[in-house]
């Protein structure tokens, strides 16, 4: 197929008289989709990989990729440090993905040109071992759009303003000419439902939702992708958030609300931190309410955060304090002290930012 033709069609439509600063950008992003799509062309095996405890976007972008990179007929291999978590099972290609104990045996008769990563901050994200083991012959690709991104790839597109990476792969498989399709769709709806909290967050564009229409056009069904990902709740999460929630303390302003995960808790409900997913959600509808904080006790002596912004408060800024990184209104860092001493240090930080509005 002719990826050229993508892009004529593009540059045809986009035509003003006047060009604006959206269009510059615009025309610097699709030329940036062409950089990776003449990779894809011109490159014949391929490894992709995706961030530690992958989520609905990191899968979604990294399996609508696969997907096209296997219609161009292409080698792909993808090889994801964690395992996907059962509620993910609906999605179409996740079957492909290795685990990194086959790395090995993979590549004893396989070198990739090029790895892609996707939905990855950095490219520890994806796990140091697979970063090392991974390394390609010659491109690094690297598509995200956290804020907190670094510029790790040979290629680089990071779109901050996307709502996810998800939407990102979009753009580039229209821009490629190739079609959507219903498997594509499935995949690149979960990751934008996911990370725009199913269309709840400030990130729930009217591109995001033009993206979704187009989508849902293809054959996606909303409702069925909602309750794989969302409504399937395994009986030892509930036990786990009931005994989450008891730890439930604010500031005195009201205005930071955090829960407590302690080892101890979750040997208790027989779960692990994938099942702390959304959890954050509960506290931050509290009404005062600006910042809610996870904090999560791992076995090696380091404490685990995530933290929701609701308003204007940076919790990307905070958490990049501690090395960290996410979005304004979703961050996470992890701090190399016992829990309850790493929850104190990081509500004081908080704090003083709330103090600084
Ligand atoms: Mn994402």
């Amino acid at each position: 197929m002719d990826l050229a033709s993508g892009f004529f069609a593009l540059s045809v439509y986009s035509i003003t008289i006047f060009p604006t600063i959206d269009y510059i950008r615009t025309k610097l992003m699709v030329q940036k989709y062409f950089e990776v799509l003449n990779l894809f062309g011109q490159y014949k095996h391929f490894a992709l990989s995706t961030h530690l405890n992958p989520d609905g976007d990191a899968l979604g972008s990294e399996l609508a990729i696969y997907s096209v990179l296997k219609e161009l007929d292409k080698r792909v291999h993808i090889f994801n440090s964690d395992p996907t978590p059962d509620n993910y099972h609906f999605l179409p290609f996740r079957q492909h993905i290795k685990p990194p104990s086959e790395v090995r045996k993979v590549y004893s008769n396989f070198s990739p040109e090029v790895l892609v990563v996707l939905d990855a901050g950095s490219l520890s994200r994806i796990g140091d071992k697979l970063a090392r083991q991974l390394q390609p012959t010659e491109f690094i690709v690297n598509i995200d759009h956290h804020q907190t991104s670094v510029p790790f790839g040979d290629i680089n597109i990071i779109e901050t303003q996307a709502s996810s990476t998800s939407e990102i792969v979009y753009r580039i498989i229209q821009s490629s000419g190739l079609e959507i399709g219903k498997e594509r769709a499935i995949c690149l709806y979960t990751g934008l439902m996911f990370d725009t909290g199913c269309f709840r967050y400030s990130n729930s564009t009217s591109t995001a939702h033009k993206m979704a229409a187009d989508l849902i056009e293809e054959g996606v069904s909303v409702d069925e992708v909602y309750r794989h990902v969302y409504d399937t709740v395994p009986k030892i999460r509930l036990h786990l958030l009931g005994d989450v929630l008891q730890t439930l303390e604010t500031s005195s302003d009201g205005k930071i609300a955090w829960l407590k995960v302690t080892q101890k808790t979750l040997r208790k409900n027989g779960c692990d931190f994938s099942q702390l997913e959304g959890f954050v959600n509960y506290i931050r509808s509290i009404d005062s309410v600006e910042v809610a904080i996870i904090a999560g006790e791992l076995e090696n002596g380091f404490t685990k955060f995530s933290l929701r912004s609701k308003n204007r408060v940076d919790v990307g800024r905070i958490c990049g304090l501690y090395g960290g990184g996410g979005h304004q209104k979703a961050a996470g860092c992890l701090i190399e002290k016992p829990i309850d001493e790493a929850l104190a240090q990081l509500t004081d930080a908080t704090q003083l930012q709330i103090d600084e509005y």
